[in-house]
């Protein structure tokens, strides 16, 4: 008997574990649905020692998970016609970095690593989301600036690892971050070389000149994983495997081509090496993410549980479809082999698969790192150019209503965000237009943004989120 599911054998690995060529920060459902799955391809396509040394920073839950699989576990791709699992086996390890942070710098510092990856989430970079620059007041970094042997933070990691490459002589490794941030590969350089200058100005000044730090765009809807998902996946699988992911079949990776010593064969599985992601990402942050955040708070406001949900109702596709088109791709470059208006169709059908049960309480988390990005950016352009993004701008508002804590029917929301109680605390619009970390002084003073924002603002208090959605669309 064992985790209550009787004589079902637990999945483990079908052969050794490849040598260790990456070490991936933040081995959460979205690594594992994406690089994992891409790396496990890559190897059987092209081999090279590029097995994955799994690292999180925070709970041992993936540790615990993978281990007794000896790093294996299932990718299930969920499709209208059913879900279809496939093992993954580019894990080779896994570490907890409280538990034992000197076995995770040497990890890195090993002279096999040819690439450190991160998927952290926006507030693992710990920088001030309005200006990209490292937070040098955040508690970790504090910490680890003075404690570079046992860090708590990526940043601290990556420099203590390279501090012991280039105290060895060796070559370095090629940081490859895989969030959604925009220039999400000079974000990561720019915190690492702020920190590193604090620590040790040379061996900043090596980085900078030695380490390439490549930037990403990142596409694969991965709702976290439930019980039901893991129960499920016993059912047609017939073996239990606490550490699978859900996911869709959608999948697109761009990475600019950039790497000290090589790289897996990453694109001998459909990813796209080009020389600049930056209109590939700004597509996909303000295209998906954009629409994403716009329906988590419009969406959950309306009583809302799911993408599919909200996207089935024809007033919140019918605000989707308007903002596409009338105010995010007119702020947008083409990218090359891109066409924007096909792009978001397809976006349409990806989020009416309601095979994937996207929370949009899970999508509104973290709202203060994500928003600058994803509304506030494409805001901005749209006034720059002398239009009124009347949409993005009733996001914000919804944002602003959801952080006050209590939904439309005056239940208490369970609101997620590395500023939560500061949030929920402020006192409305100009509170909340306040916080600087968010919202620079020049948007924020704004008075075509402030007036309408807090016009949306009130309408939704008055008469909610479905009419306020219905009043735009009829715009
Ligand atoms: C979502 C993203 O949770 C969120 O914020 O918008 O995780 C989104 O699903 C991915 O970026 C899709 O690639």
């Amino acid at each position: 008997m064992e985790d209550g599911l009787p004589d079902k054998p637990r999945l483990n690995r079908s052969c050794d574990a490849p040598k260790v060529g990456i070490v991936h920060l933040g081995p959460g459902a979205f690594f594992r649905a994406f690089n994992a799955v891409y790396t496990d391809e890559a190897m059987a396509n092209a081999g090279g020692d590029w097995g994955i040394c799994a690292v999180s920073l925070r709970s041992p839950t993936a540790r615990d998970q993978l281990d007794p699989q000896g790093g294996a576990f299932t990718s299930v791709t969920l499709s209208e016609d059913g879900p279809k699992p496939r093992v993954i086996e580019s894990i080779s390890r896994v570490l907890v970095a409280p538990e034992d942070p000197n076995a995770v710098v040497d990890a890195m510092a090993d002279a096999g690593v040819k690439i450190v990856s991160l998927t952290i989430t926006e507030k693992g970079y710990c920088h001030e989301p309005a200006t990209g620059a490292l937070n040098r007041t955040h508690p970790d970094v504090v910490h680890d600036l003075a404690n570079i042997a046992a860090p708590r933070t990526a940043v601290g990691f990556i420099v203590a690892a390279l501090a012991k490459r280039h105290a060895a002589g060796g070559k370095p490794f090629t940081v490859l971050s895989c969030d959604n941030l925009p220039s999400n590969g000079a974000l990561a350089r720019g915190t690492v070389l702020d920190f590193a200058r604090a620590y040790d100005p040379a061996l900043a000044d090596w980085i900078a000149e030695n380490v390439p730090f490549p930037a990403t765009m990142v596409d694969r809807i991965t709702p976290a994983t439930t019980d039901a998902d893991v129960e499920k996946l016993t059912e047609i699988a017939g073996y239990h495997d606490p550490a699978c992911v859900f996911h869709e079949a959608f999948r697109q990776w761009v990475i600019e081509d950039d790497f000290a010593d090589g790289s897996p064969a990453w694109d001998s599985v459909g990813a796209q090496f080009v020389k600049d992601v930056d209109a590939h990402e700004l597509m996909k942050l303000r295209c998906l993410n954009g629409t994403h955040s716009t329906m988590a708070y419009l969406g959950y406001l309306a009583g809302l549980a799911t993408i599919g949900d909200v996207v089935t109702d024809p007033e919140f596709a019918g605000l989707c479809e308007k903002l596409w088109h009338e105010e995010i791709i007119p702020t947008l470059p083409q990218p090359d082999g891109e066409d924007l208006p096909a792009y978001c169709a397809t976006l349409m059908d990806r989020f009416k698969d309601t095979s994937i049960r996207h929370k949009t309480w899970q999508i509104a988390m973290d709202g203060s790192q994500k928003l600058p990005q994803r509304l506030l950016g494409t805001i901005a352009d749209n006034l720059a150019q002398g239009h009124l993004p009347n949409g993005l701008i009733l996001a914000v508002a919804a944002w602003m209503r959801y952080v006050g804590g209590t939904d439309e029917k005056g239940d208490p929301i369970d609101v997620r965000d590395p500023m939560a109680d500061q949030l929920k605390a402020a006192d409305g619009v100009f509170d909340l237009l306040g916080f600087r970390d968010i919202f620079s002084e020049m948007l924020a003073q704004n008075p075509a943004f402030r007036a309408p924002l807090t016009a949306a603002y009130v309408r939704l208090q008055s008469q909610g989120a479905r009419a306020a959605v219905k009043e735009y669309i009829a715009q």
